[in-house]
């Protein structure tokens, strides 16, 4: 009998095949008797979608009928990386499809390698934005993810002669079997022209009169949860020119202009900013944040609309995250679209505004906080520039009765900017209008309150909380490495920790026994046998399996510290090369793996990877040091790259200056996957030491209270040691003498900002302890196996059951069925 809420389709590997099959010949237009790897992988992701698709509309019905609180996310920026696998991982299906492509003649592992990459994103913010809506997914609560649907990503970072360069990622090449084009939800978005006072009905209002509109269609992209039927939506954003965009330029006959005009304003969410570092208040970055705010603000109006007439209701049934300060204009259009449109009353707006947001912020240092420049923000937005100001005088208002005539401390706290160029701090309005600040690890929300916001805090103490970050085990174990999982699954006798992650602590009791680690060992070599035949068809570079595998894998930023481990691994060669002969058996044998992507304007990160290349190209070419140490870089690091690095590595670094890591969420997926970390006590590693005490990992460096006296000290404090390789360097042992030679003044140049001198020694001390453990192979994978176990803590399931009961006030709201 046929079960409504079972759906339509059906999963046996029969079904399944002839879903293939069909959509070969229907969807993708090719025989089914003659059809390749791509268009196989084509169909089969079709297939997939038929399926999210059902249960997304599921889920939505669900909602519907249940009308539960629902939180929406506005981020910029998500790093989705590929969805196939991960798909019907979370449908439960994986191994009907497997079945089902093999009586095809195909293997899915193959066809999966044919996805590319979604990089909608720059690097840990939007990667954490894809793990939060897997988990939100998953624990069944009634969200939505908004962002912007860029065409071109993440650009490819290409090597040649050892330089970076960037080259445009056109990921729509050959279109996107995920996304489900809405024609219907399209919302104009308005810009620049006029604000105009009228009077209606004997009270004064503002009218905005727009210079020009564009169009913002949604794109859809199911997002399914594990051992659940839920399937959430992220909604993407994509401009597309407004009939109404310029009715005056066809009018006065410049037909060919308004074509071109036309043209430009699908422009608007064409290409996604590469930098994660420098705000610059570019007139297309803010257009594309108002867009993607503007839009995203009407759609989750008309969906409240549907089911409530009164606003009252709207903080019952709406939560907003703002992901960092780049949507919090949101809080402007909301406060527009209420007092202008629903003619609330300016105080009765406000009030809604401060229940429903809360803002979550990844920078630690004021330099990173977006200002936009007044003038650019009243010339592109008049209404909103007034609307922020009137915020700003009310806040300042009551600032001074709470705090007195403190001028210094108000214009410290004023939403506006005064200075050479007057701007709107947006971290300011952010805090002002949430009800919750949420910093990303213990250390960083705490230097949030003693630093950057302490004027704040002082204030509103009850705002600001943290939110640990975490990282999902469905990619970042079940996905990506799936032997791992097989093990663990096996050994804790339950699949249960896919969903329940702290289950994984009970791997504790068996971390010592000797069929688990020779089991785990196993599984750490065919790891890092696909790791080493990935870096041979990268590089060709071979590398030895015995050898200890070293990865530092992130963005490149000064502050990370790859220029440390650069140096370090001179340093390395430089030992061994010095060493007698019949020393150099004790050497443990390392493979140094370096990838990151560098802005495309960050000239010293792009001299940095320049210095890895040449170090390599000694090293790897060094006969007599052979095996004993190998350097290489691995190109156009992303999510699908990551998910091939981390499960190979023995040893990762996460090495950045104290005090600069908001959280770091690279070192979860390493210590999750077994790979021990040497680090410093930064963001979350704090909170790692932690959970897997200080002996089972390698620390070193200053701590974050001594940053500062050091930074005084300056490079007097150089090491010899230090000393000594960026001498190799400036003296052209590696070539590019000139082309270094800023990179050396960084460090030696008398300022030596992060400490790469004054952390030297205890870096060496702790790659020392590190080889010294690695020689005992029992010891190593015990403390490997602890790793996993004291992963638990780092799951962003536990990060968003904390954001929807202590931020957002939602329930799970989970689809009746049995899977
Ligand atoms: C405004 C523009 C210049 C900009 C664009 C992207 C500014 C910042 C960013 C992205 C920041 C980011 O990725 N921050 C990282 O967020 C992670 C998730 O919370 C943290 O783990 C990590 O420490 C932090 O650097």
């Amino acid at each position: 009998m046929f079960r409504l809420m079972d759906g339509f389709l059906k999963n046996d590997s029969i079904s399944l095949q002839q879903d293939i099959l069909r959509h070969v010949e229907y969807t993708v237009a090719r025989s089914r008797f003659n059809f390749d790897d791509f268009e196989a992988y084509q169909a089969l992701a079709h297939s997939v979608r038929d399926r999210l698709i059902e249960r997304s509309h599921d889920t939505q019905l669900y909602f519907k009928r249940k009308d539960p609180k629902r939180v929406y996310f506005l981020s910029f920026e998500y790093l989705m990386g590929r969805s196939l696998s991960n798909s019907v991982i979370n449908l439960g299906i994986r191994d009907q499809y497997a079945d089902a492509l093999s009586q095809l003649g195909f293997e899915f592992e193959v066809l999966a390698e044919q996805e590319g990459d979604a990089a909608l994103g720059n690097g840990g913010l939007a990667r954490l934005s894809a793990c939060q809506m897997d988990s939100m997914a998953t624990l069944d609560y009634p969200a939505w993810g908004y962002g912007l649907r860029y065409e071109y990503g993440l650009f490819r970072q290409v090597i040649l002669d050892g330089f970076q360069h960037e080259q445009p990622d056109f990921w729509l090449n050959f279109g996107n079997p995920w996304e489900t084009e809405r024609v219907h939800v399209t919302y104009p978005v308005k810009f620049y022209g006029v604000v105009e006072e009228e009077n209606l009905n004997g009270e004064k209002c503002n009218v905005w009169i727009p210079g020009e509109v564009v169009e913002a269609v949604a794109y859809d992209n199911p997002i399914p949860g594990y051992g659940t039927r839920n399937t959430i939506t992220l909604r993407l954003w994509a401009g597309k020119p407004s009939d109404q965009h310029d009715m005056e330029a066809y009018n006065t006959g410049d037909y060919i202009n308004a074509v071109v005009c036309r043209q430009k304003a699908e422009n608007i969410s064409s290409v996604l900013y590469p930098d994660d570092r420098s705000f610059q208040g570019k007139e297309l970055r803010l257009k594309q944040q108002y867009f993607f705010v503007s839009a995203s603000i009407q759609d989750i109006i008309r969906r409240f609309r549907e089911a409530h007439s009164n606003f009252d209701e709207f903080p019952e049934k709406v939560a907003l995250q703002l992901n960092d300060t780049h949507p919090s204009l949101a809080i402007a259009e909301v406060m527009r679209v209420l007092v202008d449109k629903e003619h609330l009353g300016w105080n009765k707006a406000w009030d809604i505004a401060c229940k429903i947001f809360s803002f979550t912020i990844h920078a630690v240092i004021a330099e990173g906080l977006e200002k936009i420049p007044v003038d650019l923000l009243g010339s592109l937005l008049p209404r909103h520039l007034q609307i922020i100001y009137e915020i700003n005088f009310k806040f300042v208002e009551e600032l001074k009765k709470r705090i007195g005539l403190d001028y210094n401390r108000l214009s410290r706290m004023s939403i506006i900017e005064e200075g050479a160029v007057k701007s709107i701090r947006m971290a300011n309005l952010a805090i002002v209008c949430s009800h919750s600040v949420n910093g990303v690890s213990k250390v960083h929300s705490e230097l949030l309150k003693a630093k950057l916001f302490k004027d704040f805090y002082e204030l509103w103490p009850e705002k600001f909380q943290c939110k640990t970050n975490g990282v999902t085990q469905r990619r970042w174990i079940v996905v990506s490495n799936p032997s791992l999982c097989a093990l663990i699954s096996k050994w804790l006798g339950t699949e249960a920790w896919i969903r329940d992650v702290d289950l994984l602590t009970g791997l504790r009791a068996y971390a010592a026994d000797p069929d688990l680690q020779q089991e785990w060992m196993m599984v750490k070599k065919v790891n890092k046998m696909r790791l080493a035949e990935y870096i041979e068809a990268m590089s060709g570079v071979k590398v030895s399996l015995d050898a200890m595998f070293d990865v530092q894998t992130k963005r490149i930023h000064e502050y990370k510290r790859q220029l440390l481990n650069i140096l370090g691994i001179i340093h390395r060669y430089d030992c061994i090369k010095n060493m007698e002969k019949s020393q150099r058996s004790k050497v443990v044998p390392r493979v140094c793996i370096i990838g990151g992507k560098a802005a495309p304007g960050y000239e010293i990160a792009k001299k940095i990877i320049k210095l890895c290349h040449a170090v390599a190209e000694k090293i790897n070419n060094d006969t007599d040091v052979g095996d004993l140490l190998k350097l290489v870089f691995i190109p156009d690091y992303n999510v699908s790259v990551a998910e091939l690095v981390i499960p190979g590595a023995d040893l990762s670094q996460h090495i950045s200056t104290a005090g600069h890591e908001a959280s770091g969420t690279g070192s979860m997926k390493f210590l999750m996957n077994g790979c021990l970390l040497l680090a410093t006590e930064d963001g979350s590693t704090v909170e790692i030491v932690e959970e897997i005490g200080a002996d089972n990992l390698f620390l070193f460096g200053a701590k974050i209270h001594e940053v500062p006296k050091l930074r005084e000290e300056g490079s007097p404090k150089m090491p010899l040691q230090c000393a000594r390789v960026i001498r190799m360097v400036r003296d052209g042992y590696f070539g590019f003498k000139d082309y270094f030679e800023s990179l050396c003044d960084t460090v030696d140049g008398g300022k030596d900002f992060y400490l790469l001198g004054s952390d030297f020694e205890s870096y060496l001390e702790a790659q020392a302890a590190a080889d010294k453990a690695f020689a005992d192979p029992n010891k190593w994978t015990q403390m490997s196996i602890l790793s996993t176990a004291g992963s638990g803590r780092f799951s962003s399931d536990r990060t968003i059951r904390d954001y929807a009961e202590k931020t957002w006030g939602i329930e799970p709201c989970r689809f009746p069925s049995d899977g």
